[in-house]
């Protein structure tokens, strides 16, 4: 609470922060003008935005650092277990605002802006660049737990890569997707600490060699042919009005520097330096989420560098406190966000083997005690696997470990299911078919005490159709922890003027506990409310139709129902559904048909993987529908197509509050989960969407009636793909779908060229792997009553109240608290700034 919140200056004395920065507007604007002077060397008569942003970061990042400081001074003395989260991706999104909404100072920055002539903190917000690490949905997760973790006063560090070049930049020409690299670092990134003193070594390649140490125990060393440098970048990360500031842990790749780097050693001092850049290009990209094979050995190798260096980081934290290395596993509880640093499983047998001399079963029982994973798909071109020949190659001692990893491990099968080979075959890491290749999922699920999916029915899935043998022999071990997202940057920072109307109604400590939101159901038949509640919405979708205008040139009514379906651009996802369900109503709308109609603001964002040829046509072909919508005047006040370019964490700030409907429309039993369908239901939007991932769960709470539900079940889905699903049959019974389909062959959408689309068209009545055919019709019949809801705006504006009130179970702070209970076994350790006596 508030209250408890200590927001005075450390008094004189306190080593955390010598210079007393102080929390009011007066405090603010001297840091400003300090920073603009002796950091960036500017007269504030000469500063532009940027300056000032840079000013305005630098002044509340020294505003944070006592909290910073304090948190790891706490738990150095007063030792406790910590959560080590590891995942490839952070995606954070900008900070000031969050920051400054965190540390309680939003009012005093506006305040101290205004005196350098700035109106509003929005100019300034503006210029922040997000760094992009990330590539969707999991990268987020990762922010938003990280961000409830230290709100919840939680010990814990988030370990990953400082990618140089995050998600590329999207923009559309002639309706394609172009991509432009993202140089998120250029002119500097004032969020990030590095420390270059608690860098890590990381070696690569080489062979083994067996040996007998001193005790005559027979052992294994690796000799690596080559060695990387990762040097911490760390990122604050402070709770919400709490004292707790956890952190980022980023790693940079740099090379090392070997004798023959020195120019008198050799004479060659140029080739040495492009020696060097080669090695640097270890943590310069991040790869995005196609499953094609370009770059898998470098993938492989970033992976094992910042497990690697996370992993040596931990040991050290241990060493420096004089905590013996068997108590690793009260000290640090390691989650592997997905398969991708589920290589930690094998390293940390390594260092606890070849580096701190335990044996196999001490070892074994300290990474079974300390590692857990998360899964977050079933797609099985997503579940890596790694090339044998790669693997040795790249980690030849790592590659040992797991093959007795792997003998342990089906041993104890062998005794589970004596002469069953087929189970042997089916739980071994090594994959035996076709070419030789280490699963992943097994190496993680093997070495982990706990496993569990982002959704129920995710989870449900990984043990009947994902690992059901593993489930079979650990049923204990598979769990499920919802997914949350984090109310501050989703609700409090997004949606000022709905949050302005919760405070005034409920009190502003829905922000840190949103079942209170569940008092806003009292109101649901209060007209006067449902007024304001709809207004607050309102001023979201002007905002963005002012955004819309700027970037895309197209007009769009605020008034209209705003339908909107932002994520990445995927198959599964069937944006291509929608984008026939926009043709439909366009038909219908030429044929005079305009009875059910609703006006209409039908938006599209979301980048496609760069390798990935049908995602990328999508794009154009929802471009394509726009073009021929929006130039025909008789589509005037009742249908608009948009697509919003390069969505991505501050672009989805300005979209969750201005959303009507939100669009959840995946084949039922590929979406993990959906975190995007959270954002919007807790900003007052309704969902159109299948029993797919948590969309099962949005439903369950919000109430059936308040929920638009369409398509086939995953069961049902099952039963279609076993009796040999044939699209055309239900093409067949569908005069509509027949129609929108001629219309897209015959080049409606693409000026007359009827090959264009082609490849979209053969596969929806090819194999029609997303069952988008069999969906069709429903989902236009779900769109009805959509439209026919959307008339009655009382109706919807309590459906949409209803959304909000009970969309708390939502946050992430309830998915925190829950592997805080169930699988971290971690508590609270609450810091205290008192500089006292
Ligand atoms: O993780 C999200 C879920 O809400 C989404 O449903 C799920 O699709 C997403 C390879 C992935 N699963 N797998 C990935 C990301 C990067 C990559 O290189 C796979 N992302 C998800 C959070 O649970």
């Amino acid at each position: 609470s508030s209250q408890s919140l200590d927001l005075r200056l450390p008094t004189p004395g306190c080593y955390a922060d010598p210079v007393r920065a102080g929390m009011d507007a007066d405090a603010v604007f001297d840091g400003m003008t300090e920073h603009l002077f002796f950091t960036l060397g500017k007269l504030a008569t000469s500063a532009s935005l940027r300056d000032l942003y840079m000013a305005l970061s630098f002044a509340v990042r020294d505003r944070l650092m006592s909290r910073y400081l304090t948190s790891q001074e706490t738990i150095r003395a007063r030792p406790q277990k910590t959560v080590a989260y590891l995942s490839a991706e952070f995606l954070i999104g900008p900070q000031l605002n969050n920051n400054l909404l965190n540390l309680g100072i939003k009012k005093e920055a506006e305040e101290a802006l205004k005196r350098f002539g700035i109106e509003s903190l929005n100019e300034i917000l503006e210029v922040e660049e997000e760094p992009g690490l990330g590539n969707g949905g999991l990268g987020r997760l990762a922010a938003c737990y990280m961000e409830s973790l230290a709100s919840l006063q939680v010990p814990a560090v988030g370990y990953g890569i400082r990618y140089e070049f995050g998600i590329f930049n999207q923009l559309i020409r002639d309706g394609w997707q172009v991509e432009v690299t993202d140089k998120w670092l250029k002119g500097g990134w004032p969020w990030e600490l590095p420390q270059p003193d608690e860098a890590c070594l990381v070696g690569f390649g080489g062979q083994t060699e067996s040996y007998t140490d001193d005790n005559g125990n027979y052992r294994s060393r690796w000799i690596p042919s080559e060695h990387a440098i990762g040097v911490p970048h760390d990122v604050p990360v402070l709770g919400y009005r709490v004292n707790s500031c956890d952190r980022l842990r980023l790693w940079r790749a740099d090379a090392t520097e070997s004798f023959d780097f020195y120019a008198f050693n050799i004479g060659d001092y140029y080739g040495a330096v492009e020696e060097k850049v080669a090695s640097e290009t270890l943590s310069k990209v991040l790869y995005p989420n196609d499953g094609t094979d370009e770059g898998r050995r470098l993938r492989l190798k970033q992976q094992h560098f910042f497990v690697s260096c996370s992993l040596q980081d931990m040991l050290r934290s241990l060493e420096k406190r004089s905590i013996a290395v068997e108590e690793f596993p009260n000290h640090w509880t390691v989650q592997l966000n997905d398969t991708h640093p589920a290589i930690a499983v094998a390293e940390l047998m390594r260092l606890l083997i070849d580096q701190h001399r335990l044996d196999w079963d001490k070892a074994w029982e300290i990474t079974n005690r300390s590692v857990a994973y998360t899964n977050h798909t079933l797609l099985p071109e997503a579940l890596e696997k790694w090339d044998l020949s790669l693997f040795k190659n790249l980690l030849p001692r790592h590659l040992e470990l797991i093959y007795e990893i792997n003998r342990r491990f089906l041993q104890q099968v062998r005794l589970k299911y004596p002469g069953n080979d087929l189970i042997l075959r089916k739980l071994s890491i090594i994959d035996e078919e076709g070419g030789k290749a280490i699963r992943m999922a097994h190496l993680a699920t093997i070495g982990a005490h706990h496993v569990n999916g982002v959704a129920a029915l995710h989870s449900d899935l990984i043990k009947r159709q994902l690992l059901p043998e593993f489930a079979q022999l650990w049923p204990e071990k598979f769990t499920n922890v919802t997914n949350g997202v984090t109310p501050r940057r989703w609700v409090a920072l997004a949606n000022p003027e709905l949050s302005k109307l919760l405070d005034k109604e409920i009190g502003p400590n829905w922000i840190t506990n949103m079942d209170l939101l569940l008092e806003l159901e009292k109101k649901e038949n209060d007209s006067n409310f449902l007024d304001l509640f709809a207004s607050a919405k309102l001023s979201g979708k002007r905002k963005l139709a002012g955004y819309i205008h700027r970037q895309t040139g197209v007009l769009v009514d605020p008034s209209s129902l705003f339908d909107v379906q932002v994520k990445r651009i995927h198959q599964y996802k069937r944006q291509h559904l929608n984008a026939l369900q926009v043709i439909a109503q366009y038909l219908r709308i030429k044929n005079g048909i305009t009875k059910n109609i609703a006006p209409r603001t039908v938006i599209f964002g979301g980048k496609a993987a760069p390798g990935y040829f049908m995602a990328k046509l999508m794009i154009r072909f929802i471009n394509g529908i726009a073009d021929v919508v929006n130039a025909d005047p008789d589509m005037d006040g009742l249908l608009r197509v948009v697509f919003l370019p390069d969505y991505n964490v501050k672009l989805g700030e300005q979209v969750y509050p201005a959303t009507d409907l939100s669009e959840q429309i995946s084949t039922a039993g590929k979406e993990a989960s959906g975190t995007g369908n959270m954002k919007f239901a807790m900003n007052g939007a309704l969902t159109i969407g299948t029993l797919d991932g948590a969309n099962v769960e949005i439903r369950d709470r919000v109430g059936a009636e308040n929920f638009f539900l369409f398509g086939k079940t995953e069961s049902e889905i099952m039963e279609l793909r076993d009796q040999g699903y044939s699209p055309n049959s239900f093409i067949a019974e569908s005069n509509e779908l027949q129609e929108t389909l001629k219309l897209i062959e015959v080049g409606h959408f693409s000026n007359g060229d009827s090959e264009l689309f082609r490849p979209i068209i053969n596969i929806l009545t090819g194999n029609d792997p997303f069952f988008v055919m069999a969906d069709f019709d429903d989902y236009l019949r779900a769109q009805d009553e959509v439209s026919k809801a959307w008339k009655k705006s009382k109706k919807w504006n309590r459906m949409a109240l209803l959304n909000t009130a009970r969309s708390g179970f939502f946050s992430s702070d309830r998915s925190i608290r829950e592997y805080c209970q169930s699988i971290w076994k971690v508590k609270p350790l609450p810091v205290e700034i008192s500089c006292e006596k």
